[in-house]
């Protein structure tokens, strides 16, 4: 393997993959909206092999063209990353923006299933290949405020399940990696801006770094072709799942 497709490259989790990927020698393939991030990575160390793609992920016939348009060594893609998402807001759903709500579920479903329509159909007439998902422990485990933003994730998870079946016969692979909190610009998307929010909410813990799940990526992809990791549960030491909650009145 030697070609991997990356989207939401610009920032946090999908930029340390591609700096990690870069560094071992792969063929790097970076998706995102800012022209101008992208432009960065590719004056990093080791961007020689790097090929920066301004993508909406929303966007199919985009998509679609864009994979139709990989030369060697970018095609064939071996292996394909769904990393772009985002949360946004942290309303509780009577309060919540229903443009919000789409939003996520444009990019965080709609943008998994372009991409993976885009590329799948070429690795199983390889008969090789590896799709990794960037799930959550959101779509696990519910919070207030999680409402669709954990159902996307959710999605994913059992995209990533269905996925496996439909591909039992051949040797592609499917990988569903569901992280923590982590500290990126993800809080300050979801917060729209809100700088000072976002440093509050990592403050005094020590969350995951976006490198620990490019490691995870890597680990993924490197073990042995009859090895399908399914998924990693990823959490920071700092963090641990609630209890179920109980509301009291107050008299
Ligand atoms: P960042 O905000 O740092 O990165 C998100 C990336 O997604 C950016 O590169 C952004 O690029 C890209 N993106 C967003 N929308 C689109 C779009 N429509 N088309 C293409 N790219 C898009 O956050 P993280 O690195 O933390 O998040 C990466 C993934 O990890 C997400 O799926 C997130 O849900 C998941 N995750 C994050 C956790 C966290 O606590 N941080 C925990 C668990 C999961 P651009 O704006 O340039 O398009
Ligand atoms: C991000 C993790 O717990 O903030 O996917 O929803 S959390």
């Amino acid at each position: 393997m030697s070609t991997i497709f990356i989207t939401g490259a610009t920032s946090g989790i999908g930029r340390a993959t591609a700096e990690k990927f870069l560094r071992e020698g792969w063929n790097v393939i970076a998706a995102g909206r800012r022209e101008s991030r992208l432009r960065e990575l590719a004056e990093t160390p080791h961007a020689g092999k790097l090929l920066p793609l301004v993508l909406d992920v929303c966007d199919k016939a985009a998509v679609d063209a864009a994979v139709a348009g990989l030369k060697p060594p970018f095609a064939p893609v071996d292996v394909l990353v769904n990393n772009a998402g985002l949360a946004l807001g942290v309303a509780v759903a009577q309060e919540s923006n229903a443009d919000d709500w789409n939003t996520m579920v444009d990019t965080n479903i709609k943008g998994v299933l372009h991409c993976t329509h885009a590329v799948l159909p070429d690795m199983v007439a390889r008969n090789t290949g590896h799709i990794v998902n960037i799930g959550s422990i959101a779509g696990s485990y519910a919070y207030v405020g999680g409402n669709v933003y954990g159902a996307t994730k959710a999605f994913v998870e059992q995209f990533s399940r269905n996925l496996r079946c439909d591909l039992h016969g051949t040797d592609v692979r499917v990988t569903n990696i569901e992280p923590g909190l982590l500290e990126s610009e993800f809080t300050l998307v979801r917060l729209k801006g809100n700088v000072e929010g976002s440093r509050k909410l990592y403050e005094d813990a020590e969350p995951l770094h976006p490198e620990d799940i490019a490691e995870c990526i890597w680990w993924a992809i490197q073990r042995p072709a009859h090895v399908n990791i399914c998924r990693i549960e990823v959490m920071p030491v700092c963090q641990r799942n609630g209890a179920t909650q109980v509301f009291r009145k107050h008299k």
